[in-house]
């Protein structure tokens, strides 16, 4: 790979860091997160480095799903503030060279939104054809999953037009028909009204659901359940849309855009993101995620952390994507429980390491990374023992749903300890002082506990925290370029505890050896290509990165500490 013949953009070379409004900084007591709040953070942010910031829904919304339902696309949520609060703090992102990416949220709007409310008025309203309707008279409809539904079910009787309505989320989220010009003229009308403001891109919320199959055949069993998310992804005007869109909207200003690819896989990614498609520009994927849980996020299996798989995983979207199109690389979101819970071990004696050691790979993997707040200080889940702790309509459904079927409400409970999304909503853990900081009120979602030793003022000014382990790993990806754009080669595929991989640009070559795992490694040395006759000082002189204080080295191995993380240049 050379410099020279990549095709550089600066959302390739970006750092975004995403904020989830709610649960950020709470500026007026009332125990939400809100605009003025993260302005009042601004600097913080700055000091981090990152690039972009993506920011969750923070439209008008009745907050069945967090700001996920939409009533109003050009108007700001009362609770997070107003308009005049946006404005600032847009600007003040820009002032300190951060871009806003904001969240696009247009498969479906909130039940509460005017459209809807036109809609289910009378089957003749103008507005009638901005939703998917089934009318009684055709019999039960064809059947469609949902994801929040406490029956599974997604489509919802409407008694006053004696119809059915299409929701692949919850019942206050019915779909939008992209099929109807007029809706699609005014989603991007309302896309350039943001742009217009000054806004530098989207993260498109299950933009790959967009476009419905005509009539809504029934589709094969197989693909009943959850399995259904990977017909959604296949509707059959999906591309036109987004290549419309693009026409329209995207290609009149210098912003990025990002899918959240629900059914996005290896073999079709390209169509998404190649850029002489002219759709977007990246995609997440979820292939990843569901390693090791299943169904309602139950885990599957003992063997949670099969490393081996991951590998195999990352790899292969890593060579989907080397010569077309662009990757990203995540562990959490908004939607995940924390990263070093899931991915490594939160265990008192582990959690700082192993959470810098996760850092490390976000950082040094080709492609963009999604990085989620609060992860630079290494939160961890919250754990909640009891189903009333919960605020997520999706732990609460699906465990409603399992005492209705008569199933192990405990074992959900226990699951969701590891995968439930409200791990990762829990309020940014700012200082010691009551709720960490977060709000002199009550918060929404409580406060991890541990917010007494992990918080932000006690890692700020500490050179060992993990907060200033992220700061020099972002800079350590900023300076090197190799980390972007280099050719990724995976070292040791087999192995069960290692992760480790080559980054390859002009004449530079990175070694990034990372200890996924909790027991000490050592490896051979000339199978990571470090020649034998290399000694520990010899090595320690071209570490880029480490983040115990040594690194150990005998005359055939490499040893590495529990999730030790280290990147040496080799050449
Ligand atoms: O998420 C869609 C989605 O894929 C999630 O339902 C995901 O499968 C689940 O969280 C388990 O990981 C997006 C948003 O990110 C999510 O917060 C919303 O609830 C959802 O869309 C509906 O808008
Ligand atoms: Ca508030």
């Amino acid at each position: 790979m050379k410099l020279a013949e990549m095709n550089r953009k600066w959302w390739k070379e970006a750092i975004v860091y995403q904020i989830y409004p709610r649960s950020f900084q709470d500026s007026n007591g009332d125990g939400v997160g809100d605009l003025r709040g993260i302005i009042e953070r601004l600097d913080y942010i700055q000091s981090l480095g990152v690039d972009v910031v993506w920011l969750n829904p923070c439209y008008r919304s009745p907050n069945d799903d967090n700001g996920y339902d939409i009533s109003d696309y050009r108007e700001i949520m009362s609770e997070f503030g107003n308009m005049a609060d946006f404005e600032e703090l847009l600007a003040g992102m820009h002032a300190r060279g951060i871009k806003l990416v904001m969240d696009l949220v247009v498969n479906h709007s909130s039940d509460e939104h005017e459209w809807f409310k036109q809609s289910r008025l009378s089957r003749d309203n103008p507005y009638r054809d901005y939703y998917h309707w089934w009318p009684a008279e055709k019999g039960t409809p064809p059947t469609r999953w949902s994801y929040f539904d406490v029956e599974g079910n997604a489509w919802k009787y409407d008694e006053p037009t004696d119809a059915y309505y299409l929701h692949y989320f919850s019942e206050k989220q019915p779909d939008l028909n992209w099929e109807n010009p007029e809706l699609r003229k005014e989603i991007y009308d309302m896309m350039h009204f943001w742009f217009k403001k000054g806004i530098d891109g989207f993260r498109m919320d299950v933009i790959t659901f967009i476009s419905k199959h005509d009539g809504y055949p029934e589709f094969d069993v197989a693909y009943h359940g959850q399995n259904m998310i990977d017909m959604y992804a296949q509707g059959p005007r999906l591309h036109e849309y987004l290549q419309e869109m693009n026409k329209e909207v995207l290609s009149n200003y210098d912003i990025m855009t990002v899918a959240e690819g629900q059914g996005t896989h290896t073999h079709n990614v390209v169509e998404l993101v190649d850029e002489s498609r002219n759709e977007l520009n990246m995609n997440y994927h979820f292939d990843h995620q569901s390693i090791g849980v299943g169904a309602r996020y139950l885990l599957i299996d003992e063997d949670f952390q099969d490393l081996v798989k991951f590998k195999q995983v990352m790899s292969e979207w890593d060579g989907a994507l080397s010569s077309e199109g662009w990757n990203t690389i995540y562990f959490g979101n908004h939607d995940f429980p924390r990263m070093v819970s899931r991915w490594a071990s939160d265990a008192p004696e582990h959690r700082a390491n192993a959470s810098k050691m996760l850092t490390t790979y976000l950082l040094s993997m080709r492609g963009t990374p999604y990085y989620y707040m609060g992860d630079e200080i290494g939160m961890s889940n919250i754990k909640f023992d009891n189903i009333d702790d919960y605020n997520d309509l999706m732990t609460i459904n699906w465990y409603n749903l399992t005492q209705k079927e008569g199933g192990d409400t405990h074992a959900l409970l226990e699951a969701h300890k590891i995968t439930g999304r409200d791990n990762a909503r829990t309020p940014i853990q700012w200082d010691n002082t009551a709720n960490a900081g977060f709000t002199t009120g009550k918060p929404w979602l409580k406060v991890n506990p541990n917010y007494t030793s992990v918080n932000v003022a006690e890692q700020q000014n500490r050179a060992d925290s993990e907060l200033n382990y992220f700061r020099k790993m972002v800079r350590l990806r900023k300076d090197n370029l190799t980390l972007v754009y280099g050719q990724y080669a995976l070292l040791l595929p087999e192995h069960k505890q290692l992760y480790a991989y080559t980054r390859h640009l002009d004449d530079e070559v990175l070694l990034v050896l990372l200890n996924y795992s909790d027991t000490a490694l050592s490896i051979d040395k000339v199978a990571l290509g470090i020649s034998d006759t290399t000694d520990t000082k010899e090595a320690s002189a071209f570490i880029l990165i480490n983040n115990f204080s040594d690194f150990e080295m005998t005359n055939s191995t490499v040893v590495l500490r529990p999730y030790q993380a280290v990147i040496i240049k080799l050449k």
